[in-house]
C-alpha cells in the first residue's frame, strides 16, 4: 500500500539561521510512522536544513532546479548541485513557477527528466484556475498538464514520482477545494498515469494535494482513496505541520 507523503512548501520565506530554528522546533513534532516527511525549503537554507535534520526522519528537499547540468545560466542551481548535499526530492512546476517565473509544461517536463536521471524524485505539480474549472475544463487541463510533464519518463521512474494536484484558486487563499472536488482530480490523475503506463504503476505513483491544507482538513483529505498526502504551504512553518504529518 502506498504510505502517506507529505511534503513543506517554505516557498520564500526563513532565512538560513531561522531555518535551523525551524528545523529543530519541528523535529520532535514531525516524527512520524504515519508519513514520510519532506521539508522543501529555499536553496540558501539547504545546508542548514540538513544539517539540522541529521538523525531525524526529515527529508530535505529543494523548490526548483534547473534543467541543464552547469554553464552559462545565472542565478540557477544545477541538479548535481542538489545531489552533492544530499537532496532527495524537488518541487517541480509549482504554479508560482508558471505564473511568476514563465515555466511551462515544456520545461516543467525537461525538469522532471532531469531530475530522475540525477535520482532526485520529483514533486510534480498540476492544477487549474479558478476559470478553468468554473469552464468545467479541470481535468482535462490536469490530464494535459500530466501527460505532458511525463513525457519520455519510464514505468520505472514514474513509479517513484509524487504528483501534487493544487488547484490554483485554493493556494495561500483559505479556499480548500473540498474532498469530493480534490478526490475527483487525484483519481482523474491515477487514471490518466494507468493509461499512459499501465495499472502497477498508476497504484504505486503517490498524489498529493495541495492548497491551503491545514491540521483541520488534513485527515479527511488524506483518507481518500487516492490522495496520499499533501504539499502544504503556509502550514509547513507552524507546529500544527506535526499534526498534519501524524493526521491519524
Ligand atoms: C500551495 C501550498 C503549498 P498553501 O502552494 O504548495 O501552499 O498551503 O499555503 O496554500
Amino acid at each position: 500500500m502506498r504510505k502517506t507523503i507529505v511534503a513543506g512548501n517554505w516557498k520564500m520565506n526563513k532565512t538560513p539561521s531561522e531555518t535551523v530554528a525551524l528545523v529543530n522546533e519541528l523535529k520532535p513534532l514531525v516524527a512520524s510512522e504515519v508519513s514520510d516527511v519532506v521539508f522543501c525549503v529555499p536553496a540558501i537554507c539547504i545546508p542548514a536544513a540538513l544539517e539540522a535534520a541529521k538523525g531525524s526522519n526529515i527529508n530535505i528537499g529543494a523548490e526548483n532546479m534547473y534543467f541543464e547540468e552547469s554553464g552559462a545560466y545565472t542565478g540557477e542551481i544545477a541538479p548535481n548541485m542538489l545531489t552533492d548535499l544530499g537532496v532527495k526530492y524537488v518541487i517541480i512546476g509549482h504554479s508560482e513557477r508558471r505564473e511568476y517565473f514563465a515555466e511551462t509544461d515544456e520545461t516543467v517536463n525537461k525538469k522532471v527528466l532531469k531530475a530522475f536521471e540525477h535520482g532526485i524524485t520529483p514533486i510534480v505539480c498540476c492544477g487549474e484556475t479558478l476559470a478553468q474549472r468554473e469552464q468545467g475544463v479541470t481535468i482535462d487541463f490536469v490530464r494535459q498538464q500530466i501527460k505532458i510533464a511525463f513525457q519520455g519518463v519510464t514505468a520505472d521512474q514514474a513509479k517513484t514520482a509524487v504528483i501534487a494536484y493544487e488547484p490554483i484558486w485554493a493556494i495561500g487563499t483559505g479556499k480548500v477545494a473540498t474532498t469530493e472536488q480534490a478526490q475527483e482530480v487525484c483519481k482523474a490523475i491515477r487514471e490518466c498515469i494507468a493509461e499512459v503506463y499501465d495499472q502497477a504503476t498508476a497504484d504505486a505513483i503517490r498524489i498529493q494535494y495541495g492548497g491551503s491544507v491545514s491540521a483541520a482538513s488534513a485527515p479527511e483529505l488524506f483518507a481518500q482513496e487516492d490522495i496520499d498526502g499533501g504539499l502544504v504551504g503556509g502550514a509547513a512553518l507552524k507546529p500544527d505541520f506535526g499534526k498534519i504529518v501524524n493526521y491519524k
